[in-house]
């Protein structure tokens, strides 16, 4: 290890020590995850009712760890505190959704954003415009008022919406990022790639039974 590194790591440790900021943080994030959690469930019920069935197969979310934030702020070179990660990082509160087909996706992500007390800060198509990888998702940056005993806090959440195939796909692809020493990860990397555009070809074909399906 050099010595621009050590300094790294001991800046990091020296910011990942603020043990009780973090865990506010936590907290915090934490209740925006519930927030939007809710308005994502309320959606999912009703649409049960209306048509006959659920466009959500399941729903995941976390608060990111003070070390993957740290990691993250370093990785974009910007200033390691508490402003910079809420200014800089809009996945801290992240929420996955799971949905049965790409439509769906779609559908859902206009039902929340329609709703008044949410805002749409960003919005990036990756099924439209997949990633060179082959990364496929929906990304939406959401802020929404959480009511503190201090008062109201504007909270920003991240929602990843995609299908059951797209997210199969992007947890094994993790690994690979994630992962140092892979052998022929090049060759890993191209695979991946090619089952990325099988996926899709496969969520297109399900989308057209369904439709077949409903219409007949
Ligand atoms: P982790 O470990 O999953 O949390 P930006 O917001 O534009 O400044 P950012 O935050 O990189 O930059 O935005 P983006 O592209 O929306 O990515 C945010 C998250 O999406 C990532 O978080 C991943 O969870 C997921 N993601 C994005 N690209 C890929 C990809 O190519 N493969 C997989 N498997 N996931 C991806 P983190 O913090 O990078 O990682």
């Amino acid at each position: 290890m050099n010595m621009r590194s050590n300094t790294i790591n001991e800046k990091k440790a020296e910011f990942l020590a603020n043990v009780e900021k973090f865990d506010e943080l936590k907290v915090r994030y934490g209740c925006a995850i519930r927030e939007v959690r809710t308005k994502v469930e309320v959606l999912n019920d009703e649409w049960s009712i209306r048509n006959k069935r659920n466009p959500i197969e399941f729903i995941t979310a976390r608060v990111k760890s003070p070390e993957s934030i740290v990691d993250k702020l370093e990785r974009k070179g910007l200033d390691m505190s508490f402003s910079s990660i809420s200014k800089n990082i809009n996945d801290i509160a992240g929420i996955r959704i799971i949905c049965s087909f790409i439509q769906d996706i779609y559908h859902l992500a206009d039902m929340i954003i329609r709703q008044d007390d949410v805002t749409l800060v960003e919005w990036k198509d990756y099924i439209k415009n997949p990633k060179d990888n082959g990364y496929r998702s929906l990304h939406l940056v959401l802020d929404v008022p959480v009511f503190f005993q201090d008062g109201k806090m504007s909270m920003r959440v991240e929602l990843q919406i995609r299908t059951l195939a797209m997210d199969f796909w992007a947890s094994l692809e993790h690994q690979l990022r994630y992962k140092k020493g892979i052998k022929n990860a090049e060759e890993v990397g191209l695979q991946l790639k090619e089952c990325a555009d099988t996926i899709h070809d496969m969520d297109e074909k399900m989308q057209n039974i369904q439709r077949i399906i409903l219409q007949s």
